[in-house]
């Protein structure tokens, strides 16, 4: 019988995009351009809290927008008609972006033109996870209809994330979500994490949210 060759494709296609992640960071430290890489699963209010975000911070920041979707154009029409930047990315049926496509679109961005560039990545809580796309910071969104449980299904986004956003508080007396055991469970797999929780509908919330991503926004750009 023949040698059987074995190929880690994975760990390949993750170690390029590794290196090509860092260097897109190194550039994006030396630009001065901190880039928020967005993630949840589809539904839990990444498009809203853009919204939510670039009507607190635009004054303040030059803001660009990288919307991904695997097949529409519904969100950058959103956030266009805000009168922001905004580019499309359409992955064709990947669930997820990675460095080389992220390179792209900061490319045709002219990404140094920009204080802030908030990426939606894919709705997906797997496959975002595992690329780095060189963000300066990863955050997450788990929706409370979503249930508390999911630090314990998809550890490797809670632990990824450097801050999660519960969104949809709004919904807490309709469910049996428990935030104090929520949070303990992101605690256990990213000691730290700040949790903000928030309503994009009410708007509670959104000024602790915007206030912690402005000063981070600032200690970047002083640093
Ligand atoms: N009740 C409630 N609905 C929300 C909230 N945030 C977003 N939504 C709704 O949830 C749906 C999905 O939101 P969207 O921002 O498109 O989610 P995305 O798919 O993650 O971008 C939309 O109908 C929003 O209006 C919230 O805080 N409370
Ligand atoms: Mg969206």
């Amino acid at each position: 019988m023949q040698d059987i060759k074995l190929i880690e494709v994975k760990q390949d296609i993750l170690s390029e995009n590794k290196e090509l992640a860092d260097n897109l960071r190194t550039r994006l430290q030396q630009e001065k351009t901190f880039l928020l890489n967005l993630m949840s699963s589809p539904g839990a209010g990444k498009t809203s809290l853009i919204q939510k975000t670039i009507e607190k911070l635009q004054q303040e920041f030059r803001i660009g927008i990288i919307e991904a979707d695997i097949d529409s154009m519904v969100d950058s029409e959103k956030i266009a008609s805000l009168g922001i930047t905004a580019i499309q990315l359409r992955t064709g049926g990947f669930c997820h972006l990675d460095a080389s496509m992220l390179n792209q679109a900061l490319e045709d961005l002219e990404f140094q033109d920009f204080d802030l560039i908030i990426v939606e990545n894919i709705g997906n809580l797997v496959c975002p996870a595992e690329f780095d796309i060189g963000a300066i910071k990863n955050a997450m969104i788990l929706s409370v209809p979503e249930g508390d449980d999911k630090p314990l299904k998809y550890p490797a986004m809670f632990s990824v994330s450097d801050v999660v956003v519960l969104n949809k508080i709004d919904y807490l007396q309709l469910t049996e979500f428990d935030t104090l055991e929520f949070k303990d469970r992101i605690n256990s797999l990213n000691a730290g994490a700040p949790v903000f929780e928030l309503s994009c509908r009410t708007e509670d919330g959104l000024t602790d949210w915007t206030t912690w991503l402005k000063n981070q926004i600032d200690s970047f750009i002083q640093g």
